[in-house]
């Protein structure tokens, strides 16, 4: 599975802003029964976990409470205090997970996964972004100290899933999307795992995911049960179990970030875990940040058809409604509010819909101004490409020139906006 290799325009699908029809976004303040949410105790008591419910009955499903309280336990199997020519200290950190009680999970189904993390080795505790990755830990940077794990591939022609450690040639594959230098050079770490360690992402994978700990085997597949976008979200919260602990760490001053299906779990563990101080999401599209009512680009049937598995069963329900699925981009990102937000976009990725994305990050700042918090202000037009806005508020965005991808560009925009709110770690 590419990361970046399906964007742009799929023929069959709407693209032409005019022919879409017409439809009204969900109001982040405005409860289910029409009554409109006028202050920051009802958005907490009462919306919040309101959007929240309807997310798990309609898309990703409810992450069990026994997956909530999972007993991991956490082993440091490398340190190098030197690490990328002295710039980082590099931990490599296996992480295993122990089944719920009463569970006899199936043999082949996955019992850890593996933490990479660099802090900046003139300075730590540091910040730190951390975010799944699609290539397997040693595609992030060019580092030989990193320590390869077997990832998934269902070779052409194959119906069987292989997996093996990867080539050596993709060492730092996925260098230009994660600039792991350049984070490390303004102060920042970065924390980050393998997907796959915690679900392969193919169709009919589901004995080899981390849920198989947590579901009781045999038991009739709930309408809500979560699906594998579920199981990164949660994987991203148990890495924030461990990085809590991590002396290395600046634990307040966590950020989450995704791309694409990545940037969908990204929002999912931001929504429901306010231990992440930002979500930095990068083109997470439909499903994620972008406004499904519009149905520009790719529909539900398109995903459901595709990803079955990244949702729970009831997201079926709404093939052919894009327009009344109860939840929508907009909400699933106001559920960060009131911390930092940024929403990002390219140009040519029109599969995600950046103009979605842009209305997202819009109506979400209402819920930052009920908060007392500054962000976008109602009604602005959509920022020329390339252009940055927000940062002088909890809400940015920008649709930068391009294709579906994650660019120098948007990192030197998130530590930036980063810098504004919590210092600039270099300076400190
Ligand atoms: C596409 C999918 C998108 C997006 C993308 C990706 O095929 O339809 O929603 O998640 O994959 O992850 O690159």
């Amino acid at each position: 599975v590419a990361s970046s290799a399906s964007a742009q325009r799929i023929p069959g699908y709407l693209y032409d802003e005019s022919k879409i029809a017409s439809y009204t976004m969900l109001d982040p303040l405005r409860m289910e029964n029409g009554k409109p949410v006028t202050n920051a105790a009802m958005w907490n008591a009462q919306r919040r976990p309101e959007i929240l419910r309807l997310f798990e009955e309609n898309e990703f499903g409810r992450t069990p409470d026994a997956a909530r309280a999972a007993v991991m336990h956490a082993k440091i199997i490398e340190r190098n205090d030197y690490a990328l020519n002295g710039l980082a200290v590099r931990e490599q950190i296996e992480l295993t997970f122990d089944p719920a009680p009463g569970v006899t999970p199936p043999a082949e189904a996955s019992r850890s996964m593996r933490l990479l993390l660099y802090v900046p080795h003139v300075q730590h505790p540091s910040p730190v972004v951390l975010g799944l990755n699609f290539l397997g830990n040693q595609s992030v940077v060019d580092d030989a100290g990193i320590l390869p794990t077997p990832v998934w591939s269902k070779p052409k022609g194959s119906t069987a899933l292989v997996h093996e450690l990867p080539a050596e040639s993709t060492r730092g594959s996925g260098a230009q999307q994660w600039q792991v230098e350049m984070l490390l050079k303004h102060g920042y770490g970065l924390a980050t795992i393998y997907y796959g360690d915690l679900e392969p992402d193919f169709k009919d994978a589901s004995q080899y995911s981390v849920r198989q700990l947590f579901d009781r085997p045999g038991a009739v597949q709930a309408q809500d049960a979560w699906g594998s976008l579920g199981a990164w979200a949660w994987g991203l919260s148990r890495a924030m179990d461990y990085l809590e602990n991590d002396p290395l760490v600046d634990a307040s001053h966590v950020a989450v970030t995704g791309h694409s299906r990545l940037g969908k779990a990204a929002d999912w563990a931001a929504a429901q875990d306010t231990r992440f101080a930002a979500l930095l999401s990068t083109e997470s599209g439909h499903g994620g940040q972008s406004i499904q009512r519009r149905a520009l680009g790719e529909t539900v049937q398109h995903l459901e058809h595709s990803f079955p598995y990244w949702f729970c069963p009831a997201y079926a329900q709404w093939v052919g409604h894009d327009n009344e699925i109860p939840v929508d981009g907009n909400l699933l990102v106001a559920l960060v509010a009131p911390r930092l937000l940024y929403v990002a976009s390219a140009k040519e990725d029109e599969w995600s819909d950046p103009k979605g994305e842009f209305l997202s990050a819009l109506s979400a700042s209402s819920v930052y101004r009920l908060l007392g918090e500054k962000a976008l202000p109602p009604d602005i037009p959509m920022p020329a490409v390339d252009t940055a806005i927000g940062f002088d508020g909890d809400v940015a965005y920008h649709e930068r020139a391009g294709k579906h991808d994650v660019t120098s560009f948007d990192w030197e925009h998130y530590i930036v906006f980063l810098n504004r709110h919590w210092g600039d770690p270099e300076t400190l």
